[in-house]
């Protein structure tokens, strides 16, 4: 499980300028994708190789005259599942009636909260914390969160609080991980049941709750899997009663959890915006994925062309992921998702030699060139293997930071098509020989600097 920090304080404190900083490094990777709608309320953050959940709650403000402070239902929803509460105040404006009934609230929530004071950049930080002290919340942590300032030890800090799980999730749940994911009632908990019917169910005795999921091992045709159930499994007469409660942070804990995520869509509904924001979630994952189209059943031949087409059409970032048919009620087609989960673990996790790399990078290259830079063609020369699950091609060459998004795509398909890597997606990083300023740094991929800066925070942790 990883652990849940929420944000929350007045109007253009800074939480969402907070929140995009603990995440952005993720955004990066799946930047410019037509048709992605993101969900910019809830991410994860990464601290030494440790990831946590960051949930922005939007504004708290007063309700009119008189009336108080309302503090909506989603806010107190996202507050309750939430491990670690981040109070934003303001230097600038200095502490306010509302960061005083705000404050008062968040103490009646029992929850452990640290009292951030942001945009303190001008400000010696002793003077910028001392007059919200009265706050009674403790010790603030003076911040700026535009300019990066103290956001790191704050996060460091949060999180020496919370009780390290070092649930090793590989040992504990043998197998392929599958996480099971979708809106409200597109089928999930029918699937599950449908898929876990005819299978050794190994051992389950774990009871869902609102934030975790239920992992459930079992074996199929000498394989082992475990099923992550984010809509937690009904005896079969009550699937389909009651409408699920559902958690962006429940479903997004279990993508994380998983080694492959199954997405489920509903054929009857169509792809609306929930779905289009857990597919952006899903692609910053960098999860193998197979997509599952349910309720196809009583569907006539025209409106399935249509939502074929309607599929491709808002969901075209997913396209590196297979797409099933199935009718998880009636059982037709769900036998065969499971070699589509095979297929995309594995070639998540496919060795791809260097020499290969090279060629199918050549053959791209001579057919359709980079575009140039102020007159200078853009040089790509060699490929390699960077990391695999999700599989990185680190491509080396000259102005590599001006390839364009398009022929980034290109790139993409071309690895996918030749190394039939269908289920997973692939992540590009490029290396420049010709930055003057880069050094030595070049030496190492941007994968390689991030190991090294985490064994390094590791090594500081321990003194
Ligand atoms: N000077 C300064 N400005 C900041 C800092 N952090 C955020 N801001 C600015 O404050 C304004 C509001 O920031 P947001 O992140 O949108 O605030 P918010 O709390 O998400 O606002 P709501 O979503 O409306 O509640 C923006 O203009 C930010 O650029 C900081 O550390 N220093
Ligand atoms: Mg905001």
């Amino acid at each position: 499980m990883l652990p849940v920090i929420a944000l929350v304080g007045r109007p253009n404190v800074g939480k969402s300028t907070l929140f995009n900083r603990l995440t952005r490094s993720r955004d990066a990777l799946v930047a410019d994708q037509p048709g992605l709608t993101r969900d910019r309320q809830y991410g994860v953050g990464r601290m030494g190789g440790s990831p946590y959940l960051v949930v922005d709650t939007g504004g708290i403000s007063g309700a009119g005259e008189g009336v108080g402070l309302l503090m909506e239902r989603q806010v107190l929803a996202a507050i309750e599942e939430a491990d670690h509460l981040l109070f934003l105040v303001d230097a600038q404006s200095g502490a306010t009636g509302g960061d005083e009934q705000i404050a008062g609230q968040l103490r009646r929530t029992g929850k452990p909260v640290t009292l951030v004071v942001n945009k303190s950049e001008n400000l010696d930080p002793d003077l910028a914390r001392a007059e919200f002290h009265a706050l009674g919340l403790g010790q603030p942590a003076a911040i700026a969160a535009v300019h990066g300032r103290g956001v790191v030890d704050l996060i460091d800090a949060v999180l020496q609080t919370l009780p390290r799980v070092e649930t090793d999730v590989e040992t504990q749940h043998p197998g392929t991980r599958i996480a099971v994911v979708g809106r409200p009632n597109v089928g999930k908990s029918t699937l599950v049941n449908r898929m876990l019917g005819e299978e050794r169910v190994v051992a389950f005795d774990q009871p869902g709750t609102t934030r975790d999921s239920v992992f459930i091992p079992f074996e199929r045709a000498g394989n082992n899997y475990t099923l992550i159930d984010t809509a937690g499994v009904r005896r079969r007469s009550r699937v389909h009663e009651a409408i699920e409660k559902f958690s962006v942070i429940k479903t997004l804990q279990a993508i994380e959890q998983s080694n492959v995520v199954l997405l489920v869509l509903d054929a009857q509904q169509g792809v609306g915006e929930q779905d289009a924001s857990l597919a952006g979630h899903i692609l910053e994952s960098g999860r193998a994925l197979v997509v599952a189209v349910n309720k196809w059943d009583g569907l006539d031949g025209y409106t399935r062309e249509r939502l074929k087409e309607e599929l491709g059409r808002k969901l075209p970032f997913l396209d590196f992921a297979s797409q099933r048919y199935i009718s998880a009620l009636h059982g037709s087609g769900v036998g065969n998702l499971f070699a589509e989960i095979d297929r995309a673990y594995a070639n998540a996790n496919r060795k791809l030699p260097t020499p290969e790399l090279t060629r199918v990078l050549e053959g791209a290259v001579q057919e359709h060139q980079p575009p140039k830079v102020h007159g200078r063609r853009i040089k790509l020369r060699y490929a390699h293997q960077g990391g695999r699950n999700p599989p990185i091609v680190v491509i080396h060459g000259n102005q590599t930071e001006a390839v364009p998004d398009s022929y980034r795509r290109y790139l993409v398909n071309r690895f996918r098509r030749v190394f039939d890597l269908q289920g997973t997606p692939i992540r590009l990083e490029f290396k420049s020989g010709d930055n003057p300023f880069a050094g030595r740094k070049n030496v190492l991929t941007e994968r390689q600097l991030r190991k090294r800066q985490r064994l390094k925070q590791f090594v500081n942790r321990k003194r």
